[in-house]
């Protein structure tokens, strides 16, 4: 039986080596496919890289185990040699991540696979006055990015390989993809924001020029001039996308997709990312190809929009999924109305929502009875109308930091918080309810689309009771958990070893490395403090969470559970899925008893 170490190290050589196409060995004619560029958002790339993981997980189940992995490995080493770098390594992702025996191996993190991406530079555009500039920290975050390439990993447009050929797309896949990056262009836009910048501008006309330029500094990506127009470098590309747009538009109008089944944003993120039985289809994946445009205009090489790794660093990608979310906004935009008839018999105290640095807490660990205990004591019982202690705060801080898991850049990051609420439960039966946490710059809390989600949290509150309940920062459902969630960030994947050596089957590891990063929870803010409206809406968990295991790892919001359903039943960002009924938002939200909503600030401090 193979050892499990020189599996491991053959694993990491594989993803941090990468083969040089002009020094291989190989027939001329693979060398000039493997020379071609590989993108994921191309369908036939996309179907060769996914091809080859099933593959690996065929081979690996034929003699299972260690040995299994060695055959798998083998596999791999000789099928790089003569393939593209890019379609190899994405192959590995997903084998690495689907197969339960491929726990027990490393994935090292994606500044490790690629440095060159995230070393220390001046400005990336020679016009100085490029005010997009001010955002590199932000889109060149190795975390921010990782998570995106994670996400499209874990679930891959076309389906998740098995080893049988058959490919299983996830339950809600078009809906998460939706979401998931909803969230990141609210939480864009929030940052801008904090920059004084106006927000991202869908780029709806793809016969307008892009006047963003974008320059990655990187060999393996072409620098794009600003202004390039897609009409005039690729007017065939141009053309099939306004078909597929008007596919989009069609279905949004009739409120039905072209084989006539219901609308839905299940149904209409599938169409757009080409997911599920929209893969093959030359009417779907209007996203997916924008994608392709885009990197298509840049100068000797493919821009770094081609590849889900390196895609978020652009402006251009926030402009494009602006784009998309409008499309998709004109689905969700005429479902009726929640009317919250079935929210839980709990109301939340008069302080309901309190911050607090952790810093400022005696005793406090991010795992241990500490913050509980002491939320109890200041904040239960007869201290259950106070909101006085050292450890309050109205105002968030966020600063730029350094670490050496990080790279040589500065990257944003918070003081450590933890929230505590205040809820009582009035009726003689228990109640088990679901917090869901949302926050939004005060300027736009109309605008449901601007709400960021923070965390989702499990209670019970007894019959007539009165509970405190206390929640760190760092177990936010929307951040990637385990060491990812400590400080400084740890964005490699370990390898999963149990007790007797072997990887855990069960493990729900491999999702560790998903979610957003921990470091950029808080968004900026402005050095006089910035203000946000928090939003805490409790509801009847018996109508909507699915699971909830608090040993899990990994995004429950962002990336679900592993092999089982979505974790929560109700619509992603509910309540902020659909519009309020009459009146505003804030009018709706703060006459319900189990909302609480509360102003606070988030100040950028410099050292
Ligand atoms: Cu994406």
């Amino acid at each position: 039986v193979a050892d499990i170490e020189p599996l491991q190290r053959r694993a990491e050589q594989l993803l941090l080596k990468r083969v040089d196409l002009e020094q291989a060995i190989a027939p001329e004619a693979d060398l000039v496919r493997a020379r071609q560029p590989f993108s994921v958002f191309r369908t036939h790339d996309l179907e060769r890289s996914l091809g080859l993981a099933d593959r690996w997980m065929a081979v690996a189940s034929v003699r299972g185990g260690t040995d299994g992995l060695d055959d798998a490995l083998g596999d791999a080493e000789r099928v790089r040699v003569y393939e593209n770098p890019d379609l190899v390594e994405h192959a590995l992702l997903v084998f690495l991540t689907h197969f339960p025996e491929a726990l027990r191996l490393p994935i090292p993190s994606l500044l490790e696979r690629h440095p060159g991406l995230f070393e220390e530079r001046g400005v990336l555009t020679a016009d100085l006055a490029d005010e997009e500039e001010s955002l590199a920290y932000w889109r060149a975050d190795p975390l921010a990015n990782q998570h995106h390439e994670h996400w499209h990993v874990v679930y891959p447009s076309a389906g998740v390989p098995t080893g049988t050929g058959a490919r299983v797309t996830k339950k809600r896949h078009g809906e998460l993809f939706v979401y998931m990056h909803q969230q990141m262009l609210a939480r864009y836009d929030a940052e801008r924001l904090s920059l004084g910048l106006a927000r991202a501008v869908a780029y709806a006309d793809y016969n307008q020029p892009l006047a963003e330029g974008y320059d990655p500094q990187d060999p393996d990506y072409g620098p794009r001039a600003p202004g390039r127009n897609p009409a005039v470098v690729d007017p065939t590309g141009v053309a099939d996308q306004i078909v597929r747009r008007t596919v989009v538009e069609q279905a949004v109008a009739a409120g039905n997709l072209p084989g006539g089944a219901p609308l839905t944003t299940d149904g209409i993120g599938e169409l757009i990312e080409a997911s599920g039985e929209w893969g093959a289809a030359e009417t779907g994946g209007l996203h997916n190809n924008g994608h392709v445009v885009i990197a298509g205009l840049s100068d000797a090489k493919e821009g770094v929009m081609a590849n889900t790794r390196t895609a978020i660093m652009d402006p251009a990608f926030f402009r494009w999924h602006r784009h998309i979310d409008d499309l998709t906004e004109g689905q969700a935009g005429k479902q009726t109305p929640h009317d919250f008839a079935d929210a839980p018999p709990v109301r939340f105290a008069s302080g309901g929502a309190l911050l607090c640095f952790t810093d400022a807490i005696p005793g406090f660990r991010p795992v241990g009875p500490e913050l509980q205990q002491w939320a109890d004591v200041r904040f239960g019982g007869a201290n259950w109308d106070s909101t006085s202690d050292l450890a309050v705060t109205d105002e968030l801080e966020t600063f730029m930091t350094k670490a050496e898991s990080m790279g040589p850049r500065p990257y944003l990051d918070h003081r450590d918080f933890a929230y505590v609420f205040r809820l009582e439960n009035a009726s003689r039966a228990d109640v088990d309810v679901t917090l869901r946490l949302f926050a939004a710059p005060e300027a736009w809390v109309e605008e449901r689309r601007m709400w960021i989600e923070m965390d989702k949290i499990p209670t019970t509150v007894p019959a007539g009771a009165k509970v405190v309940v206390s929640r760190w920062g760092g177990d936010a459902s929307v951040v990637q958990r385990e060491k990812g969630a400590g400080r400084p960030p740890h964005p490699r994947r370990d390898p999963i070893v149990n007790a007797d050596g072997r990887g855990d089957p069960w493990a729900v590891q491999n999702y560790c490395n998903c979610g957003w990063p921990f470091h950029l929870l808080v968004p900026r803010g402005t050095t006089s403090g910035l203000g946000f409206q928090l939003a805490v809406m409790a509801t009847d968990a018996e109508q909507d969470l699915k699971t909830h295991d608090p040993n899990r790892c990994g995004s429950l919001s962002f990336c679900g559970a592993r092999d089982v359903e979505y974790p929560d039943r109700r619509p992603m960002g509910y309540p902020f899925d659909r519009p309020f009924a009459g009146d505003t938002v804030t009018t709706v939200l703060g006459s319900m008893p189990s909302v609480f909503l509360r102003s606070f600030s988030i100040r950028h401090t410099t050292v």
